[in-house]
């Protein structure tokens, strides 16, 4: 997994707010509507308590501060232990939180001490930004394509198949793209017999991923995925929306999937 940086999560607010607008335009509702209709879930006073974890590469400069700026921009109440691991674990018990938010390199958790259900960031990542592109008001078909079939890329296009979208998908790596196409039934993008597309849901952590063959105008991109899947001049070029940002939506999508 790709490791997010203190630079990544800068004015996370900033970024929150930008990607709010930009789904409010693309689909009419804003992040926490769009949450309420995939989950049928809404928050009513749950406390977060938020653990910095030290092992593997440590602790990232920001992420707890950020994810605690996060649940509070989308109206929970929400604390950071003062110690880290187990104590910090602890720590939260004790202080009363309901839904403990913790990560190491590999993992990023949410888990609802109240009901027992946990989410994983990962599948919910994909899910919800998905889900963002399944509401995009001007799409000009049901064609959707997806670029990138892995661990956040799968569970998003599992999503949009069982949502009744023609769903074309694309990975480098041809065993995860073998695996959607029989497993879901996807159709595999040829890269050469192109087609455009008005809605693309991109997840790689790798950058430009999008052909411009494939970008139709005005055509809206939904995107977890750092480095960007598209270049400024491409974004400029076809007046392209993204949907991008770094770690909120994923874990509103957590928090309410636990609700
Ligand atoms: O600061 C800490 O508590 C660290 N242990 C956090 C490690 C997070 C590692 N995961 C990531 O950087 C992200 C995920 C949040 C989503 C994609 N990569
Ligand atoms: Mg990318």
């Amino acid at each position: 997994m790709a490791l997010l940086t203190p630079e990544d999560l800068k004015n996370i607010n900033k970024q929150l707010e930008e990607a709010d607008s930009t789904v409010r335009r693309v689909t009419g509702l804003d992040v926490k509507q769009v949450c309420k209709a995939l989950y049928g879930t809404s928050p009513c006073c749950e406390k977060v308590g938020i653990v910095p974890v030290t092992s593997g590469n440590g602790i990232i400069g920001n992420f707890s501060a950020s994810l605690n700026a996060i649940t509070q921009y989308f109206g929970f109440e929400s604390f950071v232990t003062d110690m880290p691991d187990v104590s910090g674990y602890y720590e939260a018990l004790q202080k009363g939180a309901e839904i403990i938010l913790m990560a190491d390199d590999h993992t990023f958790l949410a888990h609802n001490l109240k009901n027992g259900k946990i989410a994983n960031n990962q599948p919910c990542t994909g899910i919800i930004y998905a889900e963002i592109a399944s509401r995009h008001l001007k799409a000009d078909s049901n064609n959707l394509l997806v670029i990138g079939l892995g661990k956040v890329g799968f569970p998003g296009a599992a999503h949009l198949v069982k949502k009744g979208f023609n769903v074309y998908g694309y990975d480098a790596d041809k065993l995860l793209l073998e695996k959607a196409v029989s497993n879901l039934g996807i159709i595999p993008f040829n890269p050469s017999s192109p087609r455009k597309f008005s809605t693309i849901f991109e997840a790689t952590p790798c950058a430009n991923t999008i052909p411009e063959v494939v970008i139709s105008e005005n055509c809206v991109i939904s995107t977890p995925g750092i480095p960007c899947a598209i270049s400024d001049e491409l974004r400029k070029k076809y007046d392209v929306e993204i949907v991008m940002e770094p770690l909120g939506i994923g874990t509103v999508s957590m928090l309410y999937s636990v609700l």
